[in-house]
């Protein structure tokens, strides 16, 4: 049998529909701006966030960095949490390319800010010492705090406070469809407060490639420039574009299955021995958790060997992610497995 592969949902392939449309994508070149399947996509999108306009990217890493390039001037400071993607898992691209400091402001175990912190972190432009202030940047779904969901009255307390003292606000949200179904509320609820929001159409949605960047359209203008400028300027980029718009139209819904799955697993595993959760509840589709037996490397390539793939997070912490080629017979057959690798591992120990 093949792997189960939780490693992420970025694994997901595309649907027959997808490549259909691929097939038969109208297509131009996009850096003449003249791809109509690549302005039908950002059009969608810009509707579904609730912003002006929007501008298809080859990833949500670029979309982020483009994001901090079109909003800050070199020397500026930006605002990230502790456990933030654009932090951990972007190359430090924020600091090395668009030359901007970093400082962080802690998450909380479900991703959260307090917002005085994030107050007493906001630096005055007016002190001739401090780097200013530029941009506070949010995450949602927050991938290394097990897929927790921002809500949109936390948002909005959180643009408010930033826009009081001059800050722009970006959302990562590359995964923002699982958070809307997780709350069952219009995925334009949690971004069109934002000055700038970037969703990914190649996780959980299916597509195989690029992120969405959205915001008004002097941002757009800004942004374009920049991603000319870093190589992601796209020619006859309909022709996977044309498959994000079937995912858009097609797939934000199945994101609940996912969310299903996911709780049926963390459920699971939080009866195997060697397990324990730091996380009560999982809500949408990440499942993150800690191994308590020595060595968590060595424990993901037995689990790997006996047909289960999962990701490193760091320390003792893995993480499994579901996505629509997961089924819940697939959960049951992982836990399965799961739970022997652990025997065999534990009972090596004593
Ligand atoms: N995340 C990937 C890995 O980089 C960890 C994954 O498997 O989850 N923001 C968030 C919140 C993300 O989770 C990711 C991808 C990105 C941005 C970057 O997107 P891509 O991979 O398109 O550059």
């Amino acid at each position: 049998m093949e792997a189960i592969d939780l490693r992420s949902d970025t694994v997901t392939l595309p649907t027959v529909e997808m490549r259909r449309a691929m097939a038969d994508a109208e297509l131009g070149d996009d850096v003449f701006n003249e791809d109509p399947t690549v302005g039908r996509l950002e059009e969608m999108a810009a509707g579904l966030m609730g912003q002006e306009t929007s501008l298809f990217m080859p990833s949500g890493t670029m979309s982020n960095l483009v994001s901090v390039l079109s909003w800050c001037q070199r020397g500026d400071e930006i605002l990230i949490g502790s456990e933030a993607h654009m932090f951990w898992n972007e190359v430090g691209g924020s600091s090395t390319v668009a030359g901007v400091t970093v400082r962080t402001v802690p998450n909380d175990i479900n991703g959260k800010f307090q917002l005085n912190e994030v107050e007493s972190a906001i630096r005055s432009r007016e002190n001739i010492h401090f780097p200013p202030t530029a941009l506070l940047c949010l995450e949602n779904t927050h991938n290394r705090c097990g897929g927790a969901v921002l809500t949109p009255s936390e948002t909005d307390q959180l643009v408010e406070l930033a826009h009081k003292k001059d800050v722009r606000v970006h959302m990562d949200g590359a995964r923002i469809f699982n958070a809307a179904v997780y709350l069952g509320i219009p995925a334009r609820t949690l971004a069109e407060n934002v000055d700038s929001v970037s969703f990914c159409i190649s996780k959980g949605l299916g597509a195989p490639v690029g992120s969405l960047l959205c915001g008004s359209s002097a941002f757009i203008d800004r942004a374009r420039k920049w991603r000319k400028m870093l190589g992601g300027g796209m020619r006859q980029v309909g022709v996977v574009a044309s498959a994000g718009i079937v995912a858009l139209g097609s797939m934000i819904e199945r994101l609940a299955d996912d969310h299903v799955t996911a709780k049926m697993l963390a459920h699971g595993l939080s009866l195997i021995p060697g397990i324990r959760f730091e996380q009560i509840d999982v809500q949408t589709n990440i499942v993150i958790f800690e191994w308590l037996g020595e060595n968590t490397i060595q424990f993901l390539s037995s689990l790997s060997r006996n047909g289960v793939k999962a990701s490193f997070v760091g320390g003792t912490k893995i993480r499994m992610v579901t996505h629509a080629g997961i089924e819940p017979w697939h959960i049951e057959e992982a836990l399965r497995i799961i739970r022997k690798t652990s025997d065999q591992v534990l009972e090596v120990k004593v």
